[in-house]
């Protein structure tokens, strides 16, 4: 499933974030003290190695919403943009510090003149966050940053599970 608005192709696939070679970015759900954790970020620091936590420790501890960016260390790909999503029922207003998570996340990206991205369903794990509900608001705020965006070409929703990838086709159709 692919969608193009303004030169940005957005797509869903259903997969494993460390395992996306083509893309220059992934995206990790972090948390807030940018250490490995579970989940995403679990899987993440598991494949890039030590050096990411080591790098990541001064960029920390970072706000609900707010995006930094690191090299990718052992990954494939060259840069890791850590987001941390807000905790659903918790950090609020919940659809506006997740689309600013796809904004800030989207604008690294860009500013380091990078073409391709990969994201995870940000906060819809441990988070909490419904996925039908993250999934809308993921795919309107990409859709609605990519004019804006000089360099990044495409971005990929990439999804754990079947039922996951269903939702995120769902809500890319209706955009
Ligand atoms: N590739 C793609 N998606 C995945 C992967 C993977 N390897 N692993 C899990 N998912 P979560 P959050 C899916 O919990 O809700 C961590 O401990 C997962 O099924 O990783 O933002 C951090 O340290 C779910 O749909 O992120 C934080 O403390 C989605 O990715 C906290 O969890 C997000 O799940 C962040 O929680």
């Amino acid at each position: 499933m692919k969608k193009t608005i303004s030169g940005v192709t957005i797509e869903c696939i259903r997969g494993n974030i460390v395992e996306q070679p083509d893309l220059e970015a992934i995206v990790n759900a972090a948390n807030a003290q940018l250490r490995r954790g579970g989940g995403v970020a679990g899987a993440i620091h598991r494949a890039a190695g030590p050096g990411l936590e080591e790098e990541c420790r001064p960029l920390g501890p970072i706000e609900p919403g707010e995006a930094v960016i690191s090299g990718g260390h052992n990954l494939p790909n060259g840069h890791v943009i850590h987001c941390l999503g807000p905790v659903y029922g918790r950090d609020k207003p919940e659809a506006v510090l997740l689309a600013r998570c796809y904004q800030n996340a989207l604008r690294l990206a860009d500013e380091k003149e990078l073409q391709s991205v990969g994201f995870p369903a940000i906060s819809t794990g441990i988070f909490g966050y419904p996925v039908e509900e993250a999934a809308a608001v993921a795919c309107r705020t990409v859709a609605e940053t990519a004019p804006s965006l000089k360099h990044v070409r495409t971005v990929r929703f990439v999804l754990f599970s079947e039922a996951d990838l269903a939702v995120h086709r769902e809500a890319l159709a209706g955009l």
